[in-house]
């Protein structure tokens, strides 16, 4: 159930419950694709050190390997990653078609070929719900399409009446397999997604049809952040919003930049996900909160501070840039995880003091203070 418990224009602070804990929103959750976050950190570094609330695994890699069957005779996968808070899976909609081979989409879903050796696989929206249903996630997504930017008009209509019918299939789907004795989380839920590439009355239709399923417990906005400029982005997501329910949870799939969660968070939106911080982490960019720093440059070669004087992380309680830059220049494996945990730190951290700014009513300058000081470089 998601209660809303404070409002300052479209922005919205609120809560979450699942069986696996309440979720203060907004919230960023932590990617974990094949049930680890790239980089070496682990969910005890998340429970412990990182503030993390959601984990967010993959329908199409944990099926791709290890197998969801192998995961479900784990127990599922709260068991198998040893982490007890919520879990959100992605259908693998999108992964197959920004991942797979050769693939053909037809009404009863999509076949293609795994990226890891080849296989030719069949998903459609049954599937995705039984791998999901065996990975016992606390949230399921729908299986949708998401089409590539640009795409014509009349081909994101074709394939918004078709992730339509997909949504109803899910549905039915979710509700028989709750419904099986032999079902790990019979309570799992599911979010619908909107789609309509960047064309507002798509998008609007597209929005109208599938909020008319009342038994989704959210819905997210799918389609976005695959190459439109973000005005556009931020646009969509401004039309969109006042038709999506107000007592159900929405999420922007894939987004962002520490600018575009507050900006999507002005504009209404509560969950989100990204690769961006534990990515760019890897490559040695590091979010601070005077904007973004490169920690392999020569200037850091004897700084003795820590990334970011105002962070709290394991890297930054502990270690210096000069030591963290070092670890990078020799390729050590212990720079990319320091570096993972101090962005996912910063976005957990980020997602925090949106959450205070708006039980306090300063939002709006919270959006001023740092909006594009965040995407500026450290200076
Ligand atoms: N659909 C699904 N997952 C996604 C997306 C989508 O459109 C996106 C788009 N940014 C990220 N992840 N199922
Ligand atoms: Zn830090």
């Amino acid at each position: 159930m998601f209660t809303l418990l404070k409002q300052e224009g479209a922005a919205r602070r609120g809560q979450f419950e699942t069986v696996h804990g309440t979720i203060q929103t907004p919230v960023f959750m932590n990617v974990g694709t094949s049930a680890a976050i790239k980089g070496g950190v682990s969910s005890i570094d998340l429970k412990n050190e990182l503030k993390t609330q959601v984990e967010l695994c993959n329908t199409y890699h944990l099926h791709v390997r290890p197998g969801d069957d192998v995961i479900y005779k784990m127990g599922g996968l709260h068991k198998f990653m040893n982490w007890d808070k919520p879990i959100l899976t992605d259908s693998g909609g999108f992964q197959v078609f920004s991942l797979a081979k050769l693939r053909k989409i037809k009404e009863e879903g999509v076949y293609f070929n795994s990226h890891v050796d080849g296989r030719r696989i069949f998903m459609g929206p049954e599937e995705s719900m039984q791998i999901q249903s065996h990975l016992a996630s606390t949230i399921a997504m729908a299986f949708d399409e998401c089409v590539e930017n640009p795409a014509e008009h009349s081909y994101s209509k074709a394939s918004c009446d078709r992730t339509v019918r997909w949504l109803e299939r899910c549905v039915a789907e979710q509700k028989r397999l709750n419904g099986l004795e032999e079902t790990i989380n019979k309570h799992q839920m599911l979010f619908g997604i909107n789609q309509g590439c960047t064309y507002e009355d798509l998008r609007i239709e597209h929005m109208k049809r599938i909020r008319e399923m009342e038994y989704c417990s959210g819905f997210a906005i799918g389609g976005l952040a695959v190459g439109e400029p973000t005005e556009v982005m931020y646009n969509i997501i401004e039309k969109v919003e006042p038709f999506m329910p107000k007592d159900k949870p929405r999420y922007l799939m894939g987004v962002g930049t520490p600018t575009n969660i507050i900006e999507a968070v002005y504009r209404g939106v509560d969950f989100f996900d990204c690769v961006m911080p534990s990515r760019n982490a890897r490559h040695g960019t590091l979010f601070t909160w005077n904007g973004i720093m490169h920690i392999t440059n020569k200037r850091y070669e004897t700084d003795p501070r820590p990334i970011d004087e105002h962070c709290d992380c394991p890297a930054c309680r502990n270690h210096s840039r000069a030591y963290i830059r070092h670890l990078f220049k020799s390729e050590e494996q212990l720079g990319g995880r320091l570096a993972v945990m101090h962005n996912l730190y910063f976005y957990n951290t980020l997602t925090e003091k949106i959450r205070e700014a708006l039980d306090e009513g300063r939002f709006e300058q919270f959006r001023n203070q740092y909006s594009s000081l965040l995407a500026s470089k450290c200076e």
